[in-house]
C-alpha cells in the first residue's frame, strides 16, 4: 500500500526552505491556517503584502481574469504562465487549483513536473472529468472513475521533484448529491493513494455536510475547505472542528470587479477623473507595489555612473515633538501612509533623476536602513546641530548636489526648478510662508530675507537673491521660508564644502544651523539663489503634520 504524503507531515523546527516545505508546514500546523485567492502577480502581492501566509490560485479567478469561463477554456499552459507570474511576485507559497489536472495521469504528470520548476507549493485536483465545470454550475456533475483518480494522485506524488510539493485531492461527491459515506469512501482512497490532504468541498448555506464529514474523517490526514457559500458560519467552527486550511476562494477576484465597475460607471458618468481620485491609490503605490525602488538601485549598482545630481539628507535628529511616535525610530522614518517619510523622499529625489542618495544619521541610526542610499553617521547629534551634520557626509558633497532635511515632502516640480536654475547655490523659498499656520509648538521657521519680494507676474523672472535666513528675521523683512531644500552646482558643492571646514576651524560648526551655514556664505560675499515656490511642501514637526502629510500624498 502507499502510504499517505511523501514527506512527514510534521511541523519543521526551521523557517522551512522552499515553498513547497512552507505550505506543507502550513497544512501539517496543528492551527487553523488560511490561503487567500489571487488570480494574477499583483493580486498575488496584495495577499502577501495583508499577512496571508499562503495563495489560493483559483481556476475561477484565473479564468475570469483572462475573460474566459471556468471550463477548461484557458489552456493549463496559460494558466501555468499566470502561476509564474504569480510566484516570481511573491515570497510565500502557492496552492494551485489544478482542476482535474489538465487530462489524465500522464497531463497530471507532466503538470506537476512543470509546477516545481516554477516554485509552485503545491496543486489540488478535484474528482470529476475533463472538461470541468465550476462546482457551483448546475446538479450533479458527474464524478472521476475513483481507480482513475487514485492512479492520478500516484502519477503526481510520482512525478514531484521536491519531497516536500503537496498534492490535495478534492472531493466532490457531497456537491455532486452522492453523501457522507461515498464522500469517506473516496476521501479513504485518495489518502491511501498518497494524497496530502483532502479538500471537502460543499455548496451548502450551512457547514453542516463539512462538520459531518470532519467528525467522521477524524485525523486521517489534513482537510482543506472552502467556505465560500457556508460563510456565515464562523471560522472557529472550524478551528474547533480541527480543520487544517481554509480557503478564501475568490474575493479577490469579486472585490476587483465591484471596484472596478463602480469606477468605471463614475468615470463614464461625470467625464471627469476629479470624483474617483480621492477614492482610489496613487500611481505612486502601483510604483512600489511593483518594486521599482529595487530597480532604482539596481540602476545604481550596473549602470554606468552617469553625470548626475547626487543628494545629501539631513536626517541625524529624533523629532522631539512627536513624542512617541519617535521612540524607536527618527523622525524620517515615521510611517507616511504605509512607508517610511524618507522612502518617499528619496523617490522623488531619484524621480528628478538624483540616484546617488547619502543620508546623514544620527538618532536610532540603525532604524535608517533603505537599501537605495549611502549613510553617514553623526554620533555626536545630541550635542550639535545640522551643519555638523552636513559636515558628516562632506565627501559627498561634489559635483551637482543637492541638499534636503530628511522631514520634507514636496512636490518633484520644486526640486526640478532648483536644478534648472543657473546658479551655484540656489534655495527654495515659499512665498506664501503666511498660509502654513503659525504654530508656537511647530518649532523653528527658517525664514528668509531676500533682495525682492515674490510676485504673481508670470512675466516677471528676475532672480531673486537671499539676504539673510534663520527664525530671527524681523518679520516686516521676510520674504518667505526656506523649504529645507537646496541645490549646488559642482562650484557651490566646493563653495559650502570649504565653508564647512572653516567653520570646524574657528569652531562655530557644532552649534551651527543649516540657516546659519547660508547667511554665513551671503555675508561672506557668495551669491545665494532664491527660487520662489507657493506651497506644494510640508515639513513634519508634529503630529498634526502626519494626517497633512497623508493628504499631501
Ligand atoms: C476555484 O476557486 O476555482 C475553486 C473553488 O475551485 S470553487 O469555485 O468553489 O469550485
Ligand atoms: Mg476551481
Amino acid at each position: 500500500m502507499v502510504t499517505a504524503g511523501s514527506a512527514p507531515l510534521s511541523a519543521p523546527s526551521a523557517e522551512p526552505a522552499t515553498k513547497a516545505a512552507r505550505l506543507r508546514a502550513l497544512l501539517a500546523s496543528p492551527k487553523l491556517e488560511f490561503l487567500m485567492e489571487a488570480h494574477n502577480g499583483l493580486s498575488a502581492k496584495i495577499v502577501e503584502e495583508s499577512g496571508f501566509e499562503g495563495i489560493w490560485a483559483s481556476g475561477l479567478s484565473i479564468s475570469a481574469a483572462l475573460g474566459v469561463r471556468d471550463n477548461n477554456e484557458a489552456s493549463w499552459t496559460q494558466v501555468l504562465e499566470v502561476l509564474e507570474f504569480m510566484a516570481d511576485a511573491t515570497t510565500v507559497p502557492i496552492l494551485v487549483d489544478g482542476d482535474t489536472g489538465w487530462g489524465n495521469f500522464n497531463n497530471m504528470r507532466r503538470a506537476v513536473r512543470k509546477l516545481c520548476q516554477r516554485g509552485i507549493g503545491g496543486i489540488c485536483i478535484e474528482d470529476k472529468l475533463f472538461p470541468k465545470t465550476n462546482s457551483f454550475i448546475g446538479d450533479g456533475q458527474p464524478l472521476a472513475d475513483i481507480d482513475e483518480f487514485c492512479g492520478k494522485i500516484k502519477a503526481g506524488k510520482d512525478s514531484q521533484a521536491d519531497d516536500d510539493f503537496v498534492v490535495i485531492a478534492r472531493v466532490e461527491a457531497l456537491i455532486s448529491g452522492w453523501g457522507l459515506d461515498e464522500a469517506l469512501r473516496r476521501a479513504d482512497a485518495y489518502h491511501a493513494a498518497g494524497a496530502d490532504g483532502i479538500l471537502i468541498h460543499s455548496k451548502q448555506k450551512a457547514a453542516d455536510e463539512i462538520l459531518a464529514f470532519v467528525a467522521e474523517w477524524g485525523r486521517r490526514s489534513p482537510v482543506v475547505i472552502v467556505p465560500t457559500t457556508y460563510f456565515e458560519t464562523p471560522t472557529d467552527a472550524f478551528r474547533e472542528a480541527g480543520i487544517s486550511l481554509a480557503i478564501w476562494a475568490n474575493h479577490n477576484l469579486r472585490a476587483a470587479i465591484t471596484a472596478m465597475r463602480d469606477v468605471c460607471r463614475q468615470v463614464y458618468r461625470e467625464e471627469s477623473l476629479l470624483g474617483v481620485e480621492d477614492g482610489i491609490v496613487g500611481v505612486r503605490d502601483v510604483f512600489d507595489l511593483t518594486g521599482n525602488e529595487e530597480l532604482a538601485d539596481a540602476e545604481r549598482r550596473y549602470l554606468p555612473a552617469r553625470d548626475e545630481a547626487r543628494a545629501v539628507v539631513v536626517a541625524a535628529t529624533r523629532g522631539d515633538q512627536l513624542g512617541a511616535l519617535t521612540e524607536d525610530r527618527p523622525k524620517c522614518m515615521i510611517d507616511i501612509r504605509g512607508q517610511p517619510l524618507l522612502r518617499r523622499l528619496v523617490a522623488t529625489l531619484r524621480e528628478s533623476g538624483v540616484r546617488d542618495v547619502t543620508v546623514v544619521r544620527g538618532y536610532k541610526k540603525d532604524m535608517i536602513n533603505l537599501p537605495s542610499i549611502r549613510t553617514a553617521d553623526n554620533d555626536l547629534y545630541a550635542a550639535t546641530g545640522e551643519a555638523a551634520s552636513l559636515a558628516c557626509a562632506k565627501d559627498h558633497i561634489r559635483d551637482a548636489c543637492v541638499i534636503a532635511y530628511g522631514d520634507i515632502l514636496f512636490r518633484r516640480f520644486i526640486l526640478d526648478e532648483l536644478i534648472a536654475a543657473d546658479d551655484d547655490i540656489v534655495l527654495a523659498v515659499d512665498a506664501h510662508w503666511q498660509e502654513r499656520p503659525f504654530d508656537p509648538e511647530g518649532g523653528y521657521r527658517d525664514f528668509a530675507a531676500c533682495s525682492r519680494p515674490f510676485t504673481r507676474d508670470l512675466l516677471d523672472d528676475e532672480p531673486a537673491f537671499l539676504a539673510r535666513l534663520g527664525d530671527d528675521v524681523p518679520k516686516n523683512q521676510v520674504n518667505g521660508e526656506w523649504i529645507g531644500l537646496a541645490r549646488l552646482s559642482a562650484r557651490g558643492s566646493e563653495t559650502v564644502r570649504s565653508e564647512l571646514e572653516a567653520m570646524l576651524a574657528d569652531g562655530s560648526l557644532a552649534r551651527a544651523s543649516l540657516p546659519q551655514l547660508f547667511t554665513r556664505l551671503v555675508e561672506r560675499g557668495h551669491t545665494v539663489r532664491a527660487v520662489y515656490v507657493t506651497g506644494q511642501w510640508l515639513d513634519v514637526d508634529v503630529a498634526a503634520d502626519l494626517v497633512k502629510a497623508d493628504k499631501f500624498l
